[in-house]
Parts: structure tokens; C-alpha cells; sequence
């Protein structure tokens, strides 16, 4: 499974000692298991989502894991992407743990990204709407401002499990935007000044991100 390679592949960047930010989705979960199997004891963890969390301390890492508020710096963090371009903008989000993923992302002192090929796209968003955070009071508000700022589809996120909007880790909802063309990377930042908007998923800062990539044939590279 290509999850499972690119998660195999990150695991030999952690070293004995460190602390690693543990990303969220999918790909991030093979990692948290390849950590368990394969990586050192010695590490300190911080989850960035309670899905994140509960996953390491299944695999028997429960006792590693630190809040964010008690770890001093983030050695490395490894997470996953749902597009990713080659210079490095992501867009993340789908999984709902953008926040304190862009928090811990942005935090570590290196920064390891795992995509499957067909992830790797020439602008954001392709393929998928552009997921932000907001304060559910003024969800309604910010989704208008949007929409009259910015153009597209803005939709209230609904939760598959239960009756209503999805609700984050943090209390807050997502509003999933489509805009009618490719963004400009600063818009991760104008998107910040609308009142009511938490965070957003594209993750354009982290242009030093090391992104490593598996083919359809299990080949891996990086850039
Ligand atoms: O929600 C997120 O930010 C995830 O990291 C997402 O971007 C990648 O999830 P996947 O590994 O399940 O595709």
C-alpha cells in the first residue's frame, strides 16, 4: 500500500530523542503505525487531532504523547496532504484537523509531507474545495464575505456520523470553499483578516517541506 511506503520512508528521518508532531488523515496514521514498528522508543509525540491521539496510544505509544503546550520545540513533523504543488503550497483540510496541523506544521523545525503521485497537482485546488475554520456563531457571515470577496461555493461542512455541521477538534466548524479558479498562495493569509475565520488549508509557508512522493509503481521520490 503507498501509504505504507511513504510512511516507512518518513519513519527514517526520526531519530532516537526527538520530538515529532504527529499529522492527521490517512497517510499520517500508516505513519503513526510505522513509527510504532520500526521507529525509536525515545521520542516524544504531539497529536494534531484526537484521531491522531487515540491512534498512538492504540499502536503503544500512548505514554510518548505530550500536549503541544508542554513540549519545548516540534524536532520534525509528518503529515499528509490532499495536494501538493511543486513548489511546495498544500492544500490539507479534508481530514478537519487543519488548525492544529498548520499550528504544529508550521512549528517544526523540519517538515515532512507524504502524497500519493496523483496528489501532486500544478495549482491549488484542483480537486478538492478549500476547507477554513471558523467560529460557528459566524459561520453564516463568513461564508457570505467569501463568496462576495472571492466568488465560488462556500458550504457549511456537515458531519457522516451524526445530524448537523461537523465539529473540529477545537469547537469550531469548517466551511468547504470552491473558487471558481485557482487560488494565489497570500490568500492563505487575506482569507485570516475576514472576522470569524479561524484557519484555512492551504499551507503555503513551508516551502522548505520535504515532500515525498510514491508512484503508482511503489517507486518514492522526494523534492
Ligand atoms: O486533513 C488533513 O489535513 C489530512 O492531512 C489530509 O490533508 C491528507 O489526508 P489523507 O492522508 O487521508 O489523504
Amino acid at each position: 500500500m503507498l501509504k505504507t511506503i511513504l510512511a516507512r520512508e518518513a519513519v527514517k528521518y526520526i531519530e532516537s530523542g526527538m520530538t515529532v508532531g504527529l499529522g492527521s488523515g490517512t497517510t499520517a496514521r500508516e505513519f503513526v503505525k510505522a513509527l510504532a514498528e520500526f521507529g525509536p522508543r525515545d521520542v516524544v509525540l504531539v497529536a494534531t487531532s484526537i484521531d491522531s491521539e487515540l491512534l498512538a496510544i492504540e499502536v503503544g505509544l500512548g505514554d510518548r504523547l505530550r500536549p503541544l503546550w508542554a513540549v519545548e520545540t516540534i524536532d520534525i513533523a509528518v503529515d499528509g496532504a490532499d495536494e501538493a504543488t511543486r513548489d511546495k503550497v498544500l492544500l490539507k483540510g479534508r481530514g478537519g484537523a487543519l488548525l492544529r496541523e498548520k499550528i504544529v506544521d508550521y512549528l517544526a523545525r523540519r517538515f515532512v509531507v507524504l502524497v500519493e503521485e496523483y496528489k501532486v497537482v500544478q495549482y491549488i485546488p484542483t480537486r478538492n474545495p478549500i476547507p477554513i475554520e471558523v467560529v460557528p456563531w459566524a459561520w453564516r457571515h463568513v461564508a457570505k464575505a467569501i463568496k462576495d470577496r472571492y466568488g465560488g461555493v462556500a458550504k457549511l461542512r456537515q458531519d457522516g456520523g451524526k445530524l448537523g455541521p461537523v465539529v473540529t477538534d477545537n469547537g469550531n466548524y469548517i466551511i468547504d470553499w470552491e473558487p471558481s479558479a485557482p487560488i494565489q498562495p497570500s490568500l492563505e493569509d487575506e482569507l485570516k483578516l475576514i472576522p470569524g475565520v479561524v484557519e484555512t488549508g492551504i499551507f503555503s509557508k513551508r516551502r522548505d517541506a520535504i515532500v515525498i512522493v510514491a508512484r503508482e509503481n511503489s517507486s518514492v521520490y522526494t523534492f
